[in-house]
């Protein structure tokens, strides 16, 4: 047994023998794997940690029929689940840190993170869950992305637009995103545009992307453009909020009822109550921002926008 075994490595190893589920006995060896020091007097160790994890991931697969889900499917929350996928380095993890309270691990070298991590963006009054994903890259790739990324709602792809190899990757990772058959993502942030010459580069990869994908540039680092993401993101998820205010009553904002976009009032009134749909003889419309027609009279089959509010007559 080698000496040099860190504290955090026999940490990740107690907690793998204190595992109570595959999925913890599985993030415990890739921690293992992570903490463990790499050289020759290792070796031997690296192959059986890999081995131990290669049958604990089947196990933990076979499972999530049964018991909890597998790791690397994150509970949804929130009013939409977003996969964030993209190349090395490309600063996902950073992003998940500036836009939420999750700590993912931020480093310098490529293939940092190992496993899936949560965080819930803020954008106004609703909760977005942000994914933050382990790279995909020709080199390595982890076996379960594609299914992490068809369990989300949608994808961002996040880049760096100062990477000479950007191009390279933008093609590499669509033509997986198709071979894999998952939706194309929804949108493409170019990160680190705080970099000098970043304009430049930016202004390249918005070309190539103009007619595809929404883009946006942002700094994960100092913040800019982060609240046009926010918005762009919720945007995309194809989502409205409605409100509802009881007759007679002066309308509070509380939280809102998340929708697909393109359902109606007889749906918005099934959300809040399957008695409500039966009974509802027609609804009154407000808006936020007030105006002429403000409590107007509208059927069951009118379709709400973003930020309706609802006021249900039975
Ligand atoms: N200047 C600058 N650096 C950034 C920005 N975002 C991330 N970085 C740096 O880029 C490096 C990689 O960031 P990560 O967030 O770890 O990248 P990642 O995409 O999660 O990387 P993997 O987990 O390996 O896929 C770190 O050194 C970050 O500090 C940014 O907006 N500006
Ligand atoms: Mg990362």
């Amino acid at each position: 047994m080698p000496a040099n075994l860190t504290a955090d490595y026999l940490e990740a190893e107690r907690d793998y023998k204190s595992a109570a589920t595959q999925a913890e006995k599985v993030a415990g060896l890739e921690r293992m794997l992570a903490t463990l020091p790499k050289h020759k007097g290792t070796e031997k160790m690296q192959a059986d940690i890999k081995r131990r994890l290669s049958q604990a991931r089947k196990e933990a697969q076979k499972k999530g029929g049964h018991h909890a889900a597998p790791f690397y499917l994150i509970e949804k929350e929130g009013a939409g689940q977003v996969a964030l996928v993209g190349p090395p380095n490309s600063g996902k993890s950073q992003l998940v840190c500036a836009l939420s309270h999750a700590t993912p691990e931020v480093a310098d070298y490529p293939f940092t993170t190992r496993m899936p991590t949560p965080g819930m963006m803020l954008f106004e009054d609703v909760q977005i869950q942000l994914i933050d994903l382990p790279p995909l890259a020709n080199e390595f790739m982890e076996q379960w992305l594609p299914q992490a990324i068809r369990a989300a709602h949608m994808s961002v792809l996040a880049l760096d637009v100062n990477d000479i190899a950007v191009l390279d990757e933008i093609e590499f990772i669509l033509g997986l995103i198709e071979s894999w058959r998952l939706a194309p993502p929804k949108l493409v942030i170019g990160n680190k545009v705080d970099l000098p010459g970043a304009a430049d580069n930016f202004e390249a990869l918005e070309e190539i992307c103009r007619g595809r994908f929404p883009m946006l540039g942002v700094s994960a680092l100092t913040g800019e453009g982060l609240d046009r993401f926010r918005r762009a993101v919720f945007d995309a998820l194809n989502i409205v909020r409605v409100y509802t205010k009881a007759p007679g009553r002066k309308f509070e904002l509380t939280a809102p009822y998340i929708l697909k976009r393109g359902k109606t009032v007889a749906d918005a009134a099934a959300h809040v109550h399957k008695d409500f749909v039966e009974r509802l003889k027609f609804a009154r419309l407000f808006r936020l921002a007030g105006g002429d027609r403000d409590g107007q009279m509208v059927e069951r089959s009118h379709v709400v926008a973003d930020r309706d509010i609802l006021e249900f007559h039975i």
